[in-house]
């Protein structure tokens, strides 16, 4: 049998570089600040660093706009400092993985400005420009971020593809000569020591045209003028075609010590089956959305409490999914999802910490390669929003703004944004109890979390108790334990809300996984006999009865 690959006893950090250490006091996290910061992730014990964009960009999604591929923006520091990056961690047992992406580039990218030029330029053909239809936009499809896809340039009279912000014009990757510079580019990285590519909207880039060239219209999306083209877009024809040849002309020959996981919103687990066989040779896992799914309504902003018992029927549908060929990777966090102590757990003073280390525990003992989003390792939660005033994020700006001119209530919209802006993920790291929580000298471009008084690195590094330790203790349970890596997974009590237990076995070894995912005590003696005596490997709270998990109390046993 060969080995199984390194990643899959591996944990990754995400750095979110604007929100994680400002090191010259302009309010915005740099490169310098991530250097200063590494013990705290050496500390942690995590394998791999992902790092979000920091290339030359307008910010207008900041970073996920990049006008230059293989630079360094002024305002996260130099490409020297990101060498210098690459070496530290690299010095210190860690891998970098850096943000790719390539479904679309900034409006002010010296290829997207070229190709708007003139219809007759050498690049127009590298992005996506129709004529109009009927005097209007060439299909109904909706964007990402509100209002629709097709940006009119007037110079011209076509309009241009964005299936994001209109200042992120989607490549067209039917053109041979795009797939090309994009792996040159991604080689350039390699050559340079990083160790892989979070890919972003990675199944976006193979849109459906047929013969013709052409692209269709989608559903009707009830009560807008837009529709759905996602069928045109997720997961399009040519989309393995693409990754196979993507990982022929960059990967191959040299992807054993490295990282590949591709973010694909809306991506079924029969995609992701292929997607993550070793044999197709297209990327080492995905980012599946089903989970996240879950709590929202019709949009992400129409709340809707979640069920526990459809979150286990998701993530065992997965973990059974890919347990034979493929891989999963396993999160609760990252720069575009509320913060999940706040959304799965239970953020009062009473519960946060239980609950924050129980929700770690659940996940970081499932099969798959668990990432870590900065600050989670801390419990830090959503932020106190007030007002439209206090968002920053265009997704957020645009949802009010379209919402509220649709005739919304704009405190119903309000109350949604509160819940599910991203901007929840993206307050600073809270190192410290100082005002500005020692992220900066200067003024956070986006306010620190007033509870970083209590809720910071500072006080929890050498707390025992503290969620930091737990989620020390997890990572270092994952290197030890081949069973936690590699062991077979079985869900256990599937009609159960409250309970969420399962096995996890290799070679003989079983582990017993049972949490607490109620604010509520809960009795275990009946529902899970095996529990009541087994050795306890690691549990997040002092063990009080062993016939009674406390709210949120949740236990790795030996059976
Ligand atoms: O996100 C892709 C995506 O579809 C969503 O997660 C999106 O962020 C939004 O929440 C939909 O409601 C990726 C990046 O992670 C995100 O930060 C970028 O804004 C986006 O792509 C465009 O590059």
């Amino acid at each position: 049998m060969t080995p199984a690959p390194w990643w899959t006893s591996a944990v990754v950090y995400q750095i979110y570089p604007r929100s994680f250490q400002d090191s010259d006091g302009d309010g915005v996290g740099d490169l310098g600040g991530i250097l200063q910061r590494l013990d705290h992730l050496s500390d942690l014990g995590v394998d791999v660093v992902w790092l979000s964009p920091v290339y030359p960009s307008p910010q207008a999604d900041n970073g996920y706009d990049i006008s230059d591929y293989q630079d360094v923006d002024p305002l996260f520091g130099t490409l020297e400092q990101l060498d210098e990056l690459i070496a530290a961690l690299h010095s210190r047992g860690m891998k970098l993985v850096l943000d790719l992406v390539v479904n679309h580039t900034s409006d002010e990218h010296p290829w997207f400005v070229e190709s708007r030029s003139s219809p007759s330029s050498a690049k127009r053909d590298w992005y996506w420009w129709r004529p109009p239809r009927d005097g209007g936009a060439p299909t109904n499809w909706a964007s990402f971020f509100s209002g629709p896809v097709w940006e009119l340039d007037e110079a011209s009279g076509e309009y241009y593809l964005h299936l994001f912000e209109k200042k992120q014009p989607d490549l067209n990757w039917e053109n041979p000569q795009v797939r090309q510079a994009v792996y040159a580019m991604m080689r350039w990285w390699l050559d340079r020591g990083v160790d892989g590519f979070r890919m972003d909207v990675i199944n976006m880039i193979s849109k459906d045209v047929g013969p013709d060239g052409a692209l269709h219209d989608g559903p009707p999306i009830p009560g807008t003028l837009l529709g759905d083209g996602s069928a045109s877009y997720l997961c399009g024809p040519r989309i393995h075609e693409f990754l196979q040849e993507m990982h022929r002309e960059v990967f191959a020959g040299r992807d054993a010590a490295l990282l590949t996981v591709g973010e694909m919103p809306g991506v079924t687990l029969e995609e992701a089956q292929l997607f993550t066989d070793p044999a197709r040779g297209e990327v080492d896992m995905v980012f599946q959305f089903e989970h996240v799914g879950l709590d929202h309504g019709a949009t992400k902003w129409d709340l809707r409490p979640l069920r526990w018992r459809d979150l286990k029927a998701s993530f065992g549908r997965w973990q059974a999914g890919l347990a034979k060929v493929g891989w999963n990777s396993l999160y609760w966090d990252n720069h575009d999802q509320p913060r999940a102590v706040s959304r799965y757990g239970d953020d009062s003073p009473e519960h946060r910490r239980a609950s924050a280390t129980c929700l770690a525990t659940l996940l970081h003992l499932h099969r798959g390669t668990p990432y870590v989003y900065q600050g989670e390792e801390l419990g830090m939660a959503n932020y106190p929003f007030a007002g439209i005033e206090d968002f920053q994020d265009v997704e957020s700006l645009n949802q009010y703004a379209a919402a509220v001119a649709g005739g919304a209530d704009p405190g119903v919209v309000l109350r949604g944004l509160r819940k599910m802006s991203r901007d929840n993920a993206r307050t600073p790291v809270q190192w410290d109890g100082s005002p500005t929580a020692g992220f900066t000298t200067g003024t956070p471009w986006l306010p620190v979390n007033p509870d970083h008084v209590e809720w910071n690195a500072a006080r929890q590094r050498d707390d025992d108790t503290s969620v930091l330790a737990h989620y020390r203790r997890l990572i270092a349970l994952r290197h030890q334990l081949p069973v936690v890596a590699l062991g077979d997974f079985t869900m256990l009590l599937p009609e159960v809300d409250d309970v969420y237990a399962f096995t996890r076995s290799l070679d003989g070894e079983t582990l017993l996984v049972v949490c607490n995912v109620s604010s509520r005590p809960c009795a275990v003696g009946e529902l899970l006999p095996d529990a009541v005596g087994a050795e306890l490997l690691l549990g997040n709270l002092k063990v009080e009865d062993p016939t009674v998990l406390a709210p949120w109390e949740a236990r790795v046993l030996r059976l």
